[in-house]
């Protein structure tokens, strides 16, 4: 039965962790930076030495291919892939492991000649963790992607995508012409690692994702009035900062209690203006995030949060301002993939469990378009977005073996 290399796969996934490599271990590789155009021209390379047709879209997505010339309605083809660029101080596998694994899988058919009706590619999104603008390469590929929006997309240090992209030598406002023609692409299987406990806990080795959550960013900013930290009267201080950190801890509190109990938040970005400790805070930022598996109740989740940061403002004495950053869909995967990924997983006797996604990822633009699913491995202890992010080497072995069988079984 044909199998992938496992040892060639471990070897490009160690060799592409350099790339921004951190001296404890993890990565730091933002899309567009040096040490991701590094990467970029590795896999490229990686890719042509592979015998596959490589080539980069006007939205920094790169491609290999077999057997296909670019995408087109006449011949759809069946596409894999994930991302490479990381978080800040994150893990080697997340995004790293679809795409490498996606190309040792393409290289693996290519070798054993093995027939399929379909062309094979896979694909590596750019800015799939969104420093500038969210699932950015994918959103361009599946035509999702505001084009009035990409002059202001930002990154939160205030770096604009404009100005990163033509640093790497890219025209940002080109980006809408990445968008593929309708019907090009057959079908599309992502592999990824979970990024949480399930599987490991209930010692099942293979994720079949039937649904993957919406998140949705906003910028909410408490705007209260410097003073002098001494000499102000604690009644009289109006302080941004306060305002922000109670609506935090209440925001988190009206999650949990009518979230429907998937749903979850985050504030993973705190900003005080003027940020010295001689001065009131004249404003508290957040960065707001929100997901959950049903778009209804995520967007009666803003709507209670708007009101909350209103009353917080009132009762603080203070200004506030919610400005929406991003917001994805949660998306069904298709029971035709779904059911190629447990066929795969029959084939090569591993027990599989569908479970929906508790993280965004770039299969949920490409359901726009076309069949769309996810396959999981075991994170150990559901460790990820942090530089010990890591699975089992058999586990990423066992992964692109399903995700070899279920990409012929769709492309037969
Ligand atoms: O944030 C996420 O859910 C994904 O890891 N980009
Ligand atoms: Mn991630
Ligand atoms: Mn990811």
């Amino acid at each position: 039965m044909i199998a992938i290399d496992p040892a060639r796969l471990r070897s490009r996934v160690e060799t592409l962790a350099r790339f921004g490599g951190l001296p404890g271990g993890g990565v730091t590789r933002p899309c567009w930076s040096p040490p991701y155009e590094e990467a970029r021209a590795w896999l490229l390379g990686e890719i042509r030495a592979a015998g596959l047709e490589a080539w980069v879209d006007p939205a920094g997505n790169v491609f290999g291919a077999t057997g296909m010339g670019g995408f087109g309605a006449e011949r759809p083809a069946v596409l894999t892939g994930s991302h490479i660029d990381t978080v800040p101080e994150g893990g080697i596998l997340d995004g790293a492991l679809g795409v490498l694994a996606g190309l040792e899988v393409l290289q693996t058919i290519r070798e054993a000649k093995t027939a399929h009706r379909l062309p094979l590619a896979v694909a590596a999104w750019s800015d799939e963790e969104g420093r500038y603008g969210s699932l950015f390469g994918s959103r361009a590929f599946c035509g999702t992607l505001d084009l009035l929006r990409v002059e202001e997309m930002a990154a939160v240090d205030g770096e604009r995508l404009v100005d990163a992209m033509a640093r790497a030598g890219f025209d940002a406002r080109r980006s809408g012409e990445a968008k593929a023609p309708a019907g090009a692409v057959a079908a599309y299987v992502e592999l990824h690692i979970e990024q949480g406990p399930r599987l490991e806990e209930a010692g099942i080795p293979i994720g079949v994702v039937d649904s993957i959550v919406g998140v949705r960013r906003s910028r909410v900013v408490f705007t209260g009035q410097a003073d002098h930290a001494g000499t102000t009267p604690m009644e009289r201080r109006r302080d941004g900062f306060l305002a922000a950190a109670d609506y935090a801890l209440k925001a988190r509190d009206l999650v949990v209690k009518h979230g429907g109990g998937r749903s979850v938040t985050n504030f993973g970005v705190v900003h005080v203006h003027p940020g010295v400790s001689n001065i009131v805070p004249a404003r508290g930022e957040l960065v707001h995030e929100m997901r959950g598996p049903d778009a209804k109740t995520l967007e009666a989740l803003a709507r209670r949060c708007a009101s909350l940061a209103s009353r917080v403002a009132r009762r603080r004495g203070v200004g506030v301002e919610l400005r929406p950053m991003s917001a994805t869909a949660p998306a069904l995967c298709a029971e035709r993939v779904q059911a190629a990924i447990e066929g795969a997983c029959a084939t090569l006797g591993l027990g599989s469990t569908r479970l929906y996604s508790a993280a965004g990822h770039d299969a949920q633009n490409l359901a726009a378009i076309t069949d769309a699913g996810m396959i999981f491995i075991p994170s150990k202890g559901g460790r990820s977005h942090r530089v010990d992010e890591m699975s089992d080497w058999d586990a990423i072995a066992r992964g692109a073996n399903v995700l070899l069988h279920a990409l012929l079984a769709l492309a037969a």
